[in-house]
């Protein structure tokens, strides 16, 4: 088998372990965001369509660690490259962010922020654009992850009436805590769109650059979800805009998605949903996962060994148990990444 296909195949198992931001709804109006493809036809020379959504080579089981936080990575993912048009929303309207699908093991909190462009968004050096959050979510009954996850793997979010009109970009984030109780363990997935706002106020207020917003130790990116008690969870990153900067959004700023969501949210387990026991096997995952070192290192574990030789398709089941019988193989995939 080629290392190309081999590549296609493992892509395609891991992204579907783990999720992107596939579009946003932007008053109402519905915006594709990057395609993971788009890379692969970039790589062929190919021109792939123009999209608000950046860039960025999380492929794989892709996320940002703490030891990358002081790297332009932390800013929209792995080696970004700003988007190539831009969606629009009004001041005081709303953006809801579409993640592919979501493990119910990557437990954390939803954060949100925009960076003002000095010209046109895709012209925007990632490096100097500054943030500012608009919407924040850590414990509250539940995770947010879950939360997002109950509502249609979706999340909400309300741009303040008092920004600024202009060219913005947005980023979107979730951060996997379930091996954040070890130093370097936290998992940051950020996304960026670029996103007009129009018909706004006055306000501009001063952000932090994407290098600054977290550091390995911050209460919130050091922490060991499974003490019993997460509702002191310290949501990391900035002030909320309008919570302690002086400023006084007349509208919420935070998201609530969907309190009614919850109520349903055993019976919309995502029926997009194609990893078999992925729901069943998720809290003892995510337990497991909690001490990833425990296993690092380790050769060929507790999974099914690949046969010498293999079809596609046996790859493909063979890849297929590992994800989702397997948390220790699960464990030391991460360990593999943060090396
Ligand atoms: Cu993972």
């Amino acid at each position: 088998m080629s290392s190309t296909l081999l590549k296609l195949v493992a892509l395609a198992a891991t992204a579907a372990a783990h999720g992107t931001v596939t579009g946003i709804v932007a008053d109402g109006t519905y915006t594709k965001g990057f395609d993971l493809q788009y890379y692969y036809m970039l790589q062929q020379g190919q021109t792939p369509p123009e999209t608000p959504g950046w860039y960025a080579e999380n492929l794989e089981n892709g996320f940002v660690a703490p030891s990358a936080y002081a790297t332009a990575d932390i800013v929209c993912h792995k080696n970004s490259k700003a988007g190539t048009s831009s969606a629009t929303v009004k001041a005081g309207g709303k953006v809801d962010f579409q993640w592919s699908k979501w493990p119910e093991s990557h437990i954390g909190p939803m954060l949100t922020y925009v960076a003002k462009c000095e010209a046109d968004c895709t012209d925007a050096d990632k490096t100097a654009l500054k943030w500012v959050k608009i919407d924040e979510a850590g414990f509250t009954d539940d995770w947010a992850s879950n939360k997002m996850i109950a509502n249609n793997n979706t999340w909400s979010v309300t741009v303040p009436s008092t920004l600024a009109s202009g060219n913005y970009v947005f980023r979107h984030e979730t951060i996997a805590l379930h091996g954040a109780g070890s130093e370097d363990g936290a998992q940051n997935y950020p996304q960026c769109l670029n996103i007009e706002i129009t018909g706004g106020g006055s306000d501009n207020p001063e952000g932090v650059l994407g290098t600054a917003l977290y550091t390995s130790k911050d209460a919130g990116i050091l922490y060991n979800p499974y003490s019993g008690d997460d509702s002191g969870y310290k949501i990391p990153g900035p002030a909320l805009y309008g919570s302690a900067s002086g400023t006084t959004p007349t509208t919420p700023v935070s998201s609530s998605p969907a309190a009614s969501a919850s109520a349903s949210a055993s019976a919309s387990a995502p029926a997009s949903s194609t990893v078999p026991s992925a729901t069943a096997s998720a809290s003892a995952t995510a337990v497991a996962e909690a001490t990833p070192s425990a296993t690092a290192g380790a050769g060929s574990g507790s999974g099914s060994t690949l046969p010498k030789t293999f079809t596609v398709s046996s790859f493909i089941q063979w890849l297929e148990q590992q994800s989702a019988a397997s948390a220790k193989a699960k464990a030391r995939r991460h360990a593999r990444q943060f090396a």
